[in-house]
């Protein structure tokens, strides 16, 4: 396949660390809330041995904050997500899907509550403020929605919790996952969560002084030496196999939290108001008609930029792949697929065309490792 460069402008916009990974040898771009997102530094398998082992520092500060404070934050908040939110304290992140008037999932974000009255939705690639403002200036309520200057940086990788520990001290491992605190850096406090989107461990800063954030950016590969830190970014391999969703991808606003496996983050037996409730109830009652699986298929080269049919033994098509890539660990191809039922049980066996080659395959669980 050609592979083209990105042209760069305002609009899509550039990070703090960008002049920084362009010389570490970033190889590809993705954009991400209208922001550059490193996709690959030379191979995707060798970057994936490399997380499954060491350290990596990643910008992936086109995962944007929208910020929602005032006296009806917490109502907005609320407002948006099926997850309930009224027993969330202040210092912890929440994965909360954000959905629709029709229970379509309209982000997938990390919610972080910085007080009472003050919260971080870190979001994914979708216009989350817009909704935000939209939902706002409707209800009347007494927020302030913004978009602050914070870029994300994250360590991630077995050895990011030594790095760590060699930057802000033993505190830094107290940390729980998906817990947040704030951690001195040459006299600048820095928002770190035990988070990320790998599961290979790991924390994010959330950076907001840029001056100190690149000053740790560089001190970080200046005393990483001893755990083989290296730049890198999120990747594909690394979070198929951990099943972690990719909103656009994997799943998009004609999809409902039920259908994507979200149900542990859907509350319906509170009496929290979100939008979508009674719609959600419906589709539970009904049951779901169609469910994101896992997929292994029998072939070894794959390279996604648009969803393919998924077929039974008959022909008939049963659902689509949304995302895939060569598995190491399996040896195959691996990939997460949209199944409608009765299709989707464990050990189905699928076909699907790709590169022009018939593949055989079979459902799987999610996530695969
Ligand atoms: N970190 C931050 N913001 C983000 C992402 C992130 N915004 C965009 C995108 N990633 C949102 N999507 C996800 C998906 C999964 C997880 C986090 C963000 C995740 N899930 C854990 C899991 O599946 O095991 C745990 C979820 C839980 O149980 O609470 O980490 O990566 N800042």
């Amino acid at each position: 396949m050609k592979n083209f460069s990105v042209a760069k402008s305002r609009r899509l916009r550039s990070t703090p660390y960008t002049s920084r990974i362009e010389k570490q040898g970033v190889t590809a771009y993705t954009t991400y809330n209208h922001m550059l997102l490193p996709a690959a530094f030379g191979s995707l398998e060798e970057s994936y041995h490399h997380l499954k082992k060491n350290v990596q520092i990643w910008d992936v500060a086109g995962e944007r904050q929208v910020e929602i404070s005032g006296q009806d934050s917490a109502k907005l908040v609320q407002l948006m997500t099926c997850r309930d939110l009224s027993k969330s304290k202040i210092g912890r992140c929440y994965y909360c899907p954000i959905i629709d008037d029709n229970a379509g999932i309209i982000n997938d974000p990390v919610v972080l509550k910085l007080s009472e009255d003050r919260w971080w939705i870190s979001i994914a690639d979708s216009d989350v403020i817009l909704f935000a403002k939209g939902l706002a200036i409707g209800n009347n309520f007494d927020v302030e929605i913004s978009e602050p200057n914070v870029d994300i940086m994250a360590v991630q990788g077995p050895k990011s919790f030594g790095l760590m520990e060699k930057v802000f001290g033993e505190k830094i491992k107290q940390l729980k996952f998906f817990g947040f605190d704030f951690y001195d850096f040459k006299g600048t406090k820095h928002l770190i969560a035990r988070s990320g989107w790998s599961k290979q461990g790991g924390y994010e800063i959330y950076v907001e002084n840029t001056e100190s954030g690149l000053e740790l950016y560089d001190h970080l590969f200046e005393i990483g030496g001893e755990f083989d830190v290296k730049p890198g970014c999120p990747n594909l391999i690394e979070r198929i196999e951990s099943g972690l969703l990719s909103y656009g991808n994997d799943m998009d606003m004609f999809d409902n939290p039920l259908e994507c496996g979200f149900d542990k983050y859907v509350n319906l037996e509170t009496d929290v108001n979100f939008l979508g409730k009674e719609k959600l109830k419906k589709i539970k009652s009904d049951g779901i008609k169609r469910k994101l699986v896992g997929l292994i298929i029998d072939t070894n080269e794959i390279s996604l930029t648009k969803s393919l049919k998924v077929k039974d033994d008959k022909d008939n098509i049963i659902g689509e792949l949304r995302s895939a890539c060569f598995s190491p660990h399996f040896n195959k191809v691996i990939g997460i697929a949209m199944i409608n039922k009765p299709f989707w049980s464990l050990s189905q066996s699928i076909k699907i065309e790709i590169n022009s080659k018939m593949c055989d395959g079979k459902v799987c669980d999610l996530p695969f490792i």
